[in-house]
């Protein structure tokens, strides 16, 4: 019998990080504070329609975190650790290819619950990136040595913490003892090190690449940024400035407009300089800064089908293209412009084009539809927040042959299978469908034509 169910788990750690990275990130909570605040007046101002995309249990309790390691054993080793909390890699991100500006060498994928069911008791999600040392474009044969040297003799996840997360997937859950010890080891494991950097070698990192040096430069990894979910990210952005935190300029991903929420809008706030220890090259001890982690915040919309997802993905290169070099206020007319061209305006529209994935709730005999929420990320959006933190660029060789990065190679380095988020959606949906029909005695296809009908 374990005392504590993997889900338990799960609430518990994104708890657990989410009060230690308060402690240590002071605006993080001013950013809790002023999301919990907009959340409580959106829904005191449109009630039960705020709890259309997740109750607001749910949403107030909602985070995502992000984690870049060095190491296919890192990430087979994390993938144990959020195994245990019933959260699997879905999706796969090449962030090589997603940035346009700095040097981003990593490739991703998303830890997450998989089922409804589990994503309703607690949606928590990691966005884990992993580094790409043996791309040519960044690192150099000599670098690359270097520095798999470097990240193969780091243990950034101590053997205990290994053990207990080994028994919990095991034996789905663990006892009370066990779940406490857990708890305390996971949530130090991702804590900022006090322990003196390496001046040179962080450096030298630095130069090719500020993503690089923050996973490779160090001998332990971090939070990098926790972020809170919003029913009004516009409201939120506002009152964030006015509180005197300054945003990036923009919300990444769609607009606001008047059709529905689709995917996901976030916006964050610059990197904040911490005082850290650091070794210099004739062995002294000095204290300067560094910028590894910020805050971020997000609203999320309805999940898109393939056919959708193409669609958002088309209008997105329209504005990077229409809108490059443009302030922020003509960058976001441009994308109202082609939102209001390429998207429907209603959700009985995204249904019937089936751009959109929707469950079936069965009501006075009929069958209501009811959105799906994303779970996911998105590539330009995430590649968008990497890079308006560095403070450097970097540098790439475009001459030089990228090395090939997919979803099987990913899989293969974690040892675990990855989840194609499309799937993940199109099942849900399709259960849904078949239940609905069966209550209201049709066929699944008459249930689907009587919904677009309408
Ligand atoms: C991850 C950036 C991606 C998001 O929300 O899209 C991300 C990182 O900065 O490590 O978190
Ligand atoms: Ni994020």
């Amino acid at each position: 019998m374990t005392d504590v169910q993997p889900w338990q788990l799960r609430a518990a750690f994104a708890r657990s990080l989410s009060d230690m990275y308060g402690k240590e990130v002071p605006a993080y909570t001013t950013l809790l504070e002023v999301s919990h605040a907009v959340n409580a007046d959106v829904v005191a101002t449109i009630g039960a329609d705020a709890e259309r995309l997740g109750s607001i249990d749910r949403v107030t309790a909602e985070r995502h975190g992000a984690i870049r390691l060095g190491t296919p054993r890192e990430m087979a080793q994390v993938a144990t650790i959020f195994g245990a909390m019933g959260m699997y890699p879905v999706g796969f991100y090449d962030l090589r290819e997603a940035a346009t500006s700095a040097a981003v060498p990593v490739i991703s994928t998303a830890f997450r619950p998989l089922e409804a069911e589990e994503l309703a008791r607690n949606p928590f999600r990691v966005f884990t990136s992993m580094l790409t040392p043996s791309d040519r474009r960044f690192f150099s044969a000599d670098l690359q040595q270097r520095l798999e040297n470097f990240l193969d003799a780091r243990e950034i996840f101590p053997p205990e913490l290994m053990t207990i997360a080994e028994r919990a997937e095991a034996d789905d859950g663990l006892s009370r003892t066990d779940a406490d010890r857990f708890l305390e080891l996971a949530t130090a494991a991702f804590e900022l090190s006090r322990e003196p950097v390496d001046r040179a070698w962080y450096d030298e990192l630095e130069a090719v690449s500020a993503v690089a040096a923050d996973i490779g430069g160090v001998p332990s990894t971090h939070v990098n940024h926790l972020t809170p979910r919003v029913l009004d990210i516009d409201d939120l952005y506002a009152r964030m400035e006015a509180q005197g935190i300054t945003m990036i300029d923009d919300i990444q991903g769609p607009p606001r407009w008047e059709g529905p929420d689709v995917l996901l809008r976030q916006t964050s706030f610059r990197a904040l300089a911490e005082p850290r220890a650091f070794r210099m090259p004739d062995g002294t001890v000095e204290t300067s800064s560094l910028r590894v982690r910020f805050g971020e915040v997000e609203a999320r919309g309805i999940a898109l089908t393939p056919a959708g997802r193409a669609i958002y993905d088309r209008a997105i290169a329209e504005v990077d293209e229409r809108a490059a070099g443009l302030d922020s206020a003509a960058r976001t007319e441009v994308k109202l412009e082609v939102w209001r061209r390429e998207f429907p305006t209603t959700e009985a529209e995204l249904a019937a084009r089936g751009l959109a994935y929707f469950t079936y709730a069965v009501e006075n005999g009929t069958a209501v539809p009811e959105p799906i929420v994303y779970e996911d990320f998105l590539p330009r959006s995430a590649a968008g927040i990497f890079q308006s933190n560095l403070t450097d660029d970097g540098s790439k060789d475009a001459t030089q042959e990228g090395v090939a990065r997919d979803a099987d190679w990913m899989s293969g380095a974690i040892g675990r299978e990855l989840s194609d988020p499309f799937e993940l959606y199109a099942r849900q949906s399709e259960a849904s469908r078949q239940e609905a029909a069966a209550t209201l005695g049709v066929s699944p296809d008459e249930l689907l034509a009587q919904v677009t009908a309408r």
